[in-house]
Formats: structure tokens, sequence, C-alpha cells
């Protein structure tokens, strides 16, 4: 294992430990609204501190882009961290969230590492290495049409103008398949994806610490990812559609005609 995934691997668990213990008294936390719908607790800040710590412990000089903490300038690797992807369900109990974090080299993603504590499911995945989901090789499925596909999707939360061209992208997609599911955590989502567990996803808006570490499983597990002009400017954007390189195809079909000019 490439050093550096290895430190990832010990940050996302010792994260994930710290989540799992306090999702056994979410009612006593400490709830700050970043601003509308949009939480974080004392949990995502501790989980973040102590990835940050283990990191900065082992490579001083890299940087690190987080969700809680923001930007800090290093070296040319840049450490992309989301200590919580799933904030929403942690405060319901709603068990579907995990901890992503990425390592990108220059504009190149190099490590992911998406690791459920409440499932003990560690996913990861190295640039030419392939992905894997608890130490076995993992792959995107051989899905090639719409019918009988399972797709998972999320829904903007920034802009109503989204909202409605989401709405269409939806509809033009559900009737087809055999179902999407939304569940909340945009990571575990392309770790899913990653794992065969789904077909296909899409999402509009995404924050890079939501995806990095996804997009790299997606695509060392032989899936296709692009924005909505079929390009790869999705950490800019944040615009997604992932899938197997049949299923991407057929998704962008579908979701094209309806894509905006401020999403393209
Ligand atoms: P978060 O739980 O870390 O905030 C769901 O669509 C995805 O969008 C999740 O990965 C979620 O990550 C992210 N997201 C960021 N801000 C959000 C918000 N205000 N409402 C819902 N999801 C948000
Ligand atoms: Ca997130």
């Amino acid at each position: 294992m490439h050093p550096m995934l290895n430190i990832a691997v010990r940050a996302a668990r010792n994260a994930g430990e710290i989540i799992r213990r306090s999702s056994e008294n979410v009612g006593q936390l400490t709830i700050n609204f970043k601003s509308a719908n949009d939480y974080a607790t004392e949990v995502d800040r501790m989980a973040e501190q102590e990835i940050i710590k283990v990191i900065s412990a082992s490579f001083p000089e890299h940087g690190f882009l987080a969700e809680e903490s923001g930007e800090q300038k290093g070296n040319d690797y840049t450490w992309i961290i989301d200590p919580l992807d799933g904030t929403t369900n942690f405060l319901h109990g709603f068990p579907v969230y995990a901890v992503s974090i990425a390592l990108k080299h220059k504009n190149k993603l190099e490590l992911g590492v998406i690791y459920d504590p409440l499932r003990d499911e560690l996913f990861t995945a190295e640039r030419g290495g392939g992905a894997t989901l608890n130490n076995r090789k993992i792959r995107v499925t051989q899905q090639n049409s719409l019918k009988g596909a399972l797709l998972g999707t999320g829904f903007p939360f920034k802009s109503k103008t989204n909202l409605e061209t989401y709405l269409k992208m939806f509809s033009s997609l559900v009737g087809d398949t055999a179902g999407i599911r939304r569940a909340g955590s945009a990571a575990l989502d392309l770790a899913y994806l990653a794992s065969g567990r789904l077909d296909g996803f899409w999402e509009i808006g995404l924050l890079p610490w939501d995806m990095a570490a996804g997009i790299l499983l997606v695509q060392e597990a032989g899936g296709v990812v692009t924005d909505f002009s079929f390009r790869d400017g999705y950490m800019q954007s944040g615009n997604v559609i992932a899938g197997s390189p049949k299923m991407h195809q057929l998704m962008y079909k579908a979701i094209e005609p309806h894509v905006t000019d401020n999403l393209k």
C-alpha cells in the first residue's frame, strides 16, 4: 500500500471512531448554523481536527482543503477532507454518513478514502492501482441499460433555478430505471457506485470535499465521471454524472437536453 494511503486510512478510522461514539448521544451536540439548512457540529470539527493532526504529523509540508477549516496552503500535495459527509443524516440518526479524504498532487487526484463508521466499511482508491472495499477489489457494474438500473442522486440545495432544472433531469430518468435513491451522502453514493451497489449517479453543485475521494474511487473501479459538458470540470462546477462507461453515456443523453448555460 502507498505509505500516504496508510496514513489517510488511519486518519479516516480515527475520525470514524469519533463520529461513531458521538452518534450515541446526538441530542447533546451543539449545532452551528453555517447558513440555512447547513449544519456543522462539534463532531464535524473534532473529526476534521483529528484527520489534519494525523496527516500533518507525517506530512507537515502538505496543504489542506477541508470543509470546516477551509484552505491551508502547502506544497504540491493537497488533502481534500470532508470529516462527516451526511451531517444532516447524522443529526437525525439516519445511519448514512461517512468520512471522505482525498489527496491531490498538482491537479491530479492520487488517493481516495471513504470510511463508513457504522458499517465499518473502508473504501480506498489509488490512481492507477484500482479501488477496494475492505481490501477486496471493487468494480462498477456491467449494467448497460437504464431499464433495471439503480441510480443515486442528491437534490440541489442552493438555487431554485437549479432545482427546476434538476427536476426535469429527474423526470427524464425516473420512469426508465429500477429506482433512484437519495441517501444524503454524496461520498457514500460514489463509493456505492464504485462497488456495484448503484449503477449510476448524478448531482448538481457538489463541493470538492463531497466528491474528490468518490470520483477517484469510481474511476479506479472502471467507471466514467464527467461534468454536464462531457468534460472533467466537475471539481470546479460541482456538477457530476458518473457510471460505468455505458451507464454514463445513457445518463448523459437523458440529462444533457435539460442543462442550462450556468451549469455547463
Ligand atoms: P454534508 O453532509 O457534508 O454537508 C447531499 O446532496 C450532499 O451535499 C452531501 O454530500 C452533503 O454533504 C452535501 N451538502 C453540502 N451542503 C449541503 C446542504 N446545505 N444541504 C444538503 N446537502 C449538503
Ligand atoms: Ca459533504
